[in-house]
């Protein structure tokens, strides 16, 4: 689990409110870990410079991930002699030749990497070969049960190369739930109805690329899924 990858956010909020603005950037197919020595692991296919989740609280000096946990052992661009701790430098972006960290002023325009809390694991897998995947090298498949996780899965399904990706949402005993257990108030149903007696083998539950919508699909099919 440690090792899952954590992508970093400029602000939940531009990038929770996607929709609006994902014209604007390109979604950047990075993974990044926030331990320097896998920081730019998956940085390959970053197109421009990028923020991260990084920012300094002017007061005490000290760098922090959004989210408020301290930030050490980061990947200074040195040889371009960053941080230089300019005036207002307060957040940290990517520069996309050296893979490395500069400080900036906030309001600099930049593409960004966003948060999100599930990993689109690329391999194909039953239903049941996905659950058993990501509760060995994650916690669960993915519970998409709020509207800000269900953006989050949105972000990332434009990865995937399976029409669908597997979720941890599953019918048994007359009942769709979430394997996690996390309630099922939140729901993205194709035109809003869920399924109430599904064929025998429809009993998974996947997101459609194609529709942006939940469905449900024959558990033995093999696609990628999201794990948390
Ligand atoms: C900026 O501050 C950091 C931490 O105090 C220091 O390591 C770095 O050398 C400084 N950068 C420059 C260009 O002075
Ligand atoms: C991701 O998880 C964190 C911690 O559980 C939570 O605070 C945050 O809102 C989640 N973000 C999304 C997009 O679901
Ligand atoms: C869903 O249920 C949880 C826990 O019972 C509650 O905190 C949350 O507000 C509910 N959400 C909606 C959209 O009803
Ligand atoms: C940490 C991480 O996600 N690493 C991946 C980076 O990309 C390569 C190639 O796509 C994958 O094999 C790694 O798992």
């Amino acid at each position: 689990m440690l090792n899952a990858p954590v992508l970093f956010v400029l602000s939940v909020k531009v990038c929770s409110d996607w929709s609006h603005h994902h014209t604007h950037f390109h979604w950047l197919d990075v993974s990044l870990s926030k331990r320097e020595s896998e920081s730019s692991s998956n940085a390959s296919t970053q197109v421009s410079h990028a923020w991260v989740g990084l920012y300094k609280k002017p007061e005490i000096g000290v760098w922090k991930w959004t989210g408020g946990i301290d930030a050490e052992h980061l990947s200074w661009d040195t040889d371009m002699r960053q941080p230089n701790n300019l005036t207002n430098e307060n957040c940290g972006f990517l520069y996309k030749i050296t893979k490395k960290l500069h400080d900036e002023k906030c309001s600099f325009p930049l593409y960004f990497f966003c948060m999100t809390n599930f990993t689109l694991v690329p391999q194909m897998n039953t239903w049941d070969g996905a659950l058993e995947y990501c509760r060995t090298h994650y916690k669960d498949l993915a519970s998409l049960s709020t509207m800000e996780r269900m953006n989050s899965a949105l972000l990332e399904i434009t990865q995937a190369k399976t029409e669908y990706v597997w979720t941890g949402l599953h019918f048994l005993a007359g009942e769709w739930f979430w394997v996690n257990g996390d309630d099922l108030n939140y729901t993205a149903w194709y035109q809003n109805e869920q399924p109430q007696c599904p064929a025998r083998d429809l009993h998974c539950g996947a997101l459609d690329k194609q529709t942006n919508v939940w469905t449900h699909r024959n558990c033995e099919e093999k696609y990628s899924f999201f794990c948390q």
